[in-house]
């Protein structure tokens, strides 16, 4: 997933296997959901959510920033209609876009050949 985008983006699919009989009852029937999501510190609501039936994870929020966080990961849980559970870990990268400009930082003087002259130093962030 790349930064910066709309809720409802979607992030990855989870998919978990039972070996059950799908036509015994709901004995292979999976409903899933997020056992440890991340919380946006700024606003307080989860940032990830999972669709019950297909296992889509989505964002929850919009605008997730890479320049603040480039990693995220959650935990979901499959259940089947036994109650039987089973978790995983979904690790989450935010992509880059390039929304920042470049900066010049002067912060350093350097003598050459006795005059002084101005380095200037210039990070991409
Ligand atoms: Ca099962
Ligand atoms: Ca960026």
């Amino acid at each position: 997933m790349t930064e910066n985008g709309t809720a409802g983006m979607m992030v990855m699919t989870m998919t978990a296997i039972d070996y059950d009989d799908v036509e015994e009852g709901t004995n292979a029937k999976l409903r899933y959901s997020i056992e440890k999501n991340v919380i946006d510190e700024n606003t307080g609501t989860p940032i990830f959510e999972i669709e019950e039936e297909t296992g889509v994870i989505k964002t929850a929020v919009c605008c997730l920033d890479r320049e603040k966080t480039p990693d995220y990961s959650i935990q979901v849980v499959a259940m089947d209609g036994g109650g039987l559970k089973g978790t995983g870990t979904a690790s989450i990268r935010v992509k880059d876009i390039n929304d920042m400009p470049p900066r010049f930082v002067p912060h350093y003087f350097k003598c050459i050949n006795g005059k002084q002259s101005l380095i200037l130093t210039f990070t991409h962030v």
